[in-house]
């Protein structure tokens, strides 16, 4: 089986690049033993380096965060990162090529309960003539050069790509390696399964509300079949099943933050996932447009998504756009 860097030397991926991807996948080893060390993290753990040494008693995600930014920083290739949890941007390198936005550890609300949770990366140029300031990192997500998650489940997975499909890598926990165990996933046009959190149900636009009722009707609504339904509560788990075995997520527009979208964010998960979900032949959209054609205007955006399966996307776009219109019969 092969293993990450070998393949994508063979895919002729930019060697600084790679060695960006190489400081992502020992930030997932690391992480993924103190989330497989669950409660004991906070007291056992040892395996971290001397500067973060004192920190091993902060919640997982804080620490997870702290991880990654420190050996991101550590590349040379690495300008500058943004985090879901940092505020700001931190600058790294002066010559460095890219710039990575990365969600720490998406869904971690289910550490408590020993669920699953995942760290989402996003790489993206460093601008030419750039500012050295998170103007940088404000590009529409299609300028994306890599793109992936990795899932601390009962396997450790890294899903990726930089373009030429989407591949999965298993850790092989024996050796230490991710290695190539899935590659060129395909999601079905056609699903009967969705994900969503039907609690907001109230907050949803009408068209939104609409689509759900039918597919809750089942074979006896509009759509004459049955749905099936799933919610981990960590979009980096949903996305997965979705890309393994195929369905429709949702965290739409949300009456919530008045004219806002709720809740989840552009540049951490809304891209990276998008384009996974674009390379295996599905959509990703916000409800307005391509999540891939958003010009960011500040990096902590939040985004309608809607994505996955090519049809069911689009049929529930047409429920959006016949409310809008005042169509009610999509
Ligand atoms: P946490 O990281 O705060 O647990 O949030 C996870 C998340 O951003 C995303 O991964 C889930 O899809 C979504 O929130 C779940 O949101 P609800 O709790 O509103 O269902």
């Amino acid at each position: 089986m092969q293993r990450l860097i070998p393949t994508l030397r063979n895919d002729q991926v930019d060697e600084a690049l790679i060695s960006v991807i190489n400081s992502l996948q020992i930030c997932a080893k690391e992480i993924s033993f103190r989330v497989g060390q669950g409660e004991l993290a906070g007291v056992l753990g040892s395996t971290l380096s001397e500067n973060i040494q004192g920190e091993t008693q902060k919640k997982l995600d804080i620490l997870s965060n702290q991880l990654i930014k420190e050996i991101l920083l550590e590349c040379q290739h690495v300008r500058a990162v943004a985090s879901e949890e940092e505020e700001g941007i931190v600058l790294g390198h002066d010559n460095g090529k890219y710039l990575v936005a990365f969600d720490p550890l998406d869904g971690s609300s289910n550490i408590d309960i020993n669920s699953m949770v995942g760290t989402i990366f996003s790489i993206l140029p460093v601008p030419e003539n750039n500012s050295g300031d998170v103007d940088m990192f404000l590009q529409p997500g299609r300028n994306q050069v890599a793109a992936g998650y990795i899932l601390y489940g009962p396997s450790i997975m890294l899903a990726f790509t930089t373009g030429n499909g989407l591949r999965m890598f298993t850790l092989d926990q024996t050796v230490g390696e991710f290695l190539l165990t899935k590659k060129d996933l395909q999601i079905e046009a056609e699903t009967s399964e969705f994900a969503i959190n039907m609690s907001n149900f109230r907050h949803w636009q009408e068209g939104m509300q609409l689509y759900v009722d039918d597919l809750l009707a089942g074979t006896s609504g509009p759509r004459a079949k049955n749905f099936n339904m799933r919610w981990v509560a960590a979009m980096v788990a949903d996305v997965h099943r979705i890309l393994c075995r195929g369905g429709l997520f949702a965290y739409p527009w949300d009456a919530r933050s008045a004219n806002k979208p709720y809740k989840l964010r552009l540049m951490y998960e809304g891209n990276p996932m998008a384009w996974l979900v674009e390379q295996a032949g599905g959509l990703a959209h916000s409800g307005e447009e391509r999540i891939l054609d958003i010009q960011p205007t500040d990096i902590h955006q939040r985004v309608g998504i809607i994505l996955g399966a090519k049809h069911e996307v689009e049929t529930c776009l047409r429920y959006l756009e016949g409310s809008q219109s005042g169509d009610k019969t999509v």
